[in-house]
């Protein structure tokens, strides 16, 4: 049987909200974060996308872009509250919903409470109500499999709704730039390039062993997902079990100093993200992988919790001593592990799932 997989995925989220909350900021360039040299945006409105500013970017760097744009920190409570309204919304129709963070979820329709049998008709819905009950838009994605849905819900932002038929799925992949694929981060977009991989017709050219072979065991999701095809089930049920941040780099670390640098950045958005879960662990674990694909984890384990940024900078500084540059580093991560609530909770980001995605 053919799935049919809905995901929906807020526009601009957290600057929307700030948007709708204060009407100054209506039509404005708005980025939340903080705007201390330190800082990192978590989001930005569509205005100041239009200057190239966009999530994860260093503050300094989104000023300079925008001269005008204006910075508003996040209010964690609000974006949760909207979080928590289209999650009831998204049960109406069916209990198979997997949230990927605050923002985002993916919901299979198959089968569900109102027996209608077109997705699209209840992706509409969706969206009609969203905008109903927190006056916010959303994009929708319908398709067969998640990594389908996942991509067309981007197609059309914002206010977006896009369906990939299941007879041109195919054809859409085979014409899909390879940057545009759920879980080809930039870095490896850039390899591909280089290797003269282009489009999803070109990396269907490649062999399974072809793809392990440069890519790593994620050689074989790509392997799948050139030809359109993905079979991991909408699992409501997911386990966090760690929450992590990591950074692939353009040009690889060569010194201490960038590598600190790096990883004060990567824990600007992991306490982000610990914040926005009210999570907190007793494992901090760094990542480290070379420029020849080589990874290593230096791990602590403390008695108390760790939540705060200082605790977690002071631990991982002591973990550093433990790692060398050699050739050069790739990516660094940093993640958290035996959790405050390891019992059923959803994720709220894509952290350790199956797939890690470039930040
Ligand atoms: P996204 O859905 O990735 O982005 P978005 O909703 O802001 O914009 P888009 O219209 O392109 O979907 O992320 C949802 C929210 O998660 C975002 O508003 C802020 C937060 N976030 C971070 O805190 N850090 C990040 O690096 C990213 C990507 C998002
Ligand atoms: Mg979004």
């Amino acid at each position: 049987m053919v799935r049919k997989i809905i995901h929906i995925d807020m526009d601009a989220f957290y600057a929307s909200v700030e948007q709708r909350d204060n009407p100054e900021l209506k039509g404005k360039p708005v980025a939340v974060g903080s705007p201390g040299t330190r800082g990192v945006l978590t989001t930005a409105s569509y205005e100041a996308r239009r200057y190239g500013v966009k999530s994860a970017m260093p503050s300094k760097v989104a000023a300079r872009l925008c001269p005008d744009l204006i910075f508003v920190r996040p209010r964690f409570d609000a974006y949760k509250k909207v979080s928590d309204e289209i999650r009831e919304i998204f049960h109406q129709y069916t209990d198979l919903v997997e949230p990927l963070s605050l923002d985002e979820a993916f919901l299979d329709v198959s089968e569900n409470k109102i027996n209608i049998p077109s997705a699209t008709i209840i992706a509409k819905e969706i969206k009609q109500k969203i905008k109903e009950k927190t006056h916010l838009t959303a994009s929708a994605g319908i398709s067969m499999n998640k990594f389908l849905a996942k991509i067309a819900s981007d197609m059309q932002k914002p206010d977006g709704l896009f369906l990939i038929p299941p007879e041109k799925a195919v054809e859409f992949v085979e014409k899909l730039p390879v940057e545009k694929f759920f879980g080809i981060g930039k870095v490896t977009a850039r390899k591909m390039h280089e290797l003269g991989i282009k489009t999803g017709y070109d990396l269907k050219q490649l062999s399974k062993r072809e793809l392990t072979r440069r890519f790593g065991k994620v050689g074989s999701y790509y392997f799948q997902i050139a030809r359109a095809e993905d079979n991991r089930e909408v699992n409501p049920n997911r386990i966090r079990k760690s929450l992590g941040a990591e950074n692939t780099f353009t040009k690889d670390l060569i010194d201490m100093q960038e590598v600190r640098n790096e990883l004060e950045n990567i824990l600007e958005i992991l306490h982000i993200r610990l914040k926005k879960s009210n999570t907190k662990g007793k494992t901090l674990t760094i990542k480290v992988k070379y420029s020849d694909f080589q990874q290593i984890t230096r791990s602590k384990t403390v008695d108390g919790w760790i939540q705060d940024k200082s605790h977690i900078r002071s631990l991982y500084e002591e973990l550093l001593d433990q790692v060398e540059i050699r050739n050069g580093i790739r990516l660094l991560g940093i993640t958290l592990s035996h959790l405050n609530h390891e019992e059923h909770e959803n994720k709220e980001d894509g952290s350790g799932s199956q797939l890690i995605l470039d930040l």
